[in-house]
């Protein structure tokens, strides 16, 4: 009786979290299309001891379909996007294509679920709705809960962004430089044009003539969007390290009101979606490890940010499975709201 689903570009990083998050949350799907290019299709997978053939994208990929999750990259998406929607389907796009468009909404659903109350399945009229980028996802989840007391002035974020969020041949070629550099080979550098085994460097989105990459531009605008607030100062640094699947962000924050890092951290601890871990006294703090594979985002170093006066400003460290809440969770929480 549930909703008839898709999951185009199935056999990317995202594709498969996104099958084993339908797994784990017994999403109730009446039936399951694997969507692929050329190149994967007619291969089987097994998913929940059934075996599927993955069938090829096409335009005729979408009779039927209740629910696409698209993660195939922005040019499928803006390709295939629109005429999932004209058949009448609900799009959960995960990629970069639509989010800024006015009447997409982007939405985390813990944090501005309000923005696709207007979007059902079964009504047989199609919807877009763009998931937030992953380093906005895993910062807003943690920072919003605070906006909402004290309402952030200015936000200035640093990330240390791990393999996944280039792919899965990143995540390959991470490990593969890794081993050749241990062996004292020279490293394989395919995906980035310079070492990353043992390394860290300017995110690889392209440079925009204000001197910001995209993933930089991504954090700015998204924010806002999310927020509705086009007032909010926001500045980001986008850095990728040597990391499997798991971001951290260093947070700066400017409230208009005052905020002292108690309040906050007892915020944070009845936040959906949000684990503290602040132990100063073992200096235990979050980690890109212990967050891999879990769906809560995890915040700590909450404290009184000493630059700025009274309790105006904080500084906080967040860390967030990228691949799953930073993208395939979240999408798939918004597909259980469309229920
Ligand atoms: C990255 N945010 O980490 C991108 C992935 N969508 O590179």
């Amino acid at each position: 009786t549930g909703p008839s689903i898709a999951v185009v570009g199935v056999t990317g990083a995202v594709g498969q979290e996104f099958l084993s998050v339908l797994s784990d949350r017994n999403f109730p799907y009446r039936s399951l299309k694997l969507l692929a290019s050329k190149r994967s299709a007619g291969k089987s997978m097994k998913f929940e001891n059934l075996d599927y053939t993955i069938e090829e994208l096409t335009e005729d990929s979408f009779e039927g379909v209740d629910i696409a999750l698209f993660s195939a990259g922005g040019s499928i998406s803006k390709k295939f996007g629109p005429i999932a929607v004209n058949e009448g389907t609900i799009v959960v796009d995960n990629s970069s294509a639509f989010r800024m468009d006015e009447n997409v909404p982007l939405v985390i659903p813990e944090v501005n679920p309000e923005a696709m109350k207007h979007v059902k399945v079964g009504t047989g009229k199609g919807a877009l709705i763009a998931n937030p980028n992953c380093s906005t996802i895993i910062c807003l989840m943690a920072v919003t809960p605070l906006h909402r007391r004290a309402k952030v002035k200015r936000m200035v974020v640093s990330t240390y962004q791990a393999a996944s969020g280039a792919g899965a041949a990143a995540m390959e070629e991470l490990v593969q430089q890794t081993r050749e550099v241990l062996e004292g080979k020279e490293p394989t550098c395919n995906i980035f044009n310079q070492q990353y085994a043992f390394n860290l460097f300017s995110h690889n989105a392209p440079v925009q003539p204000n001197g910001y990459n995209e993933e930089e531009m991504k954090l700015v605008k998204e924010t806002r969007k999310i927020w509705n607030d086009m007032d909010v100062k926001v500045t980001a640094t986008c850095i990728r390290v040597p990391v499997m699947r798991a971001h951290a962000e260093s947070v700066n924050l400017q409230f208009e009101k005052p905020l002292d890092e108690d309040t906050a951290r007892d915020i944070l601890r009845n936040a959906p979606g949000v684990v503290v871990v602040d132990d100063r006294a073992s200096n235990r703090f979050p980690t890109p490890l212990e967050v891999s594979n879990k769906d809560d985002v995890a915040v700590g170093r909450v404290r009184r940010d000493v630059s700025q006066d009274g309790d105006y400003g904080l500084d906080i460290f967040v860390c967030g499975d990228q691949i799953r809440k930073g993208a395939a969770l979240n999408a798939i929480q918004i597909a259980e709201m469309l229920l």
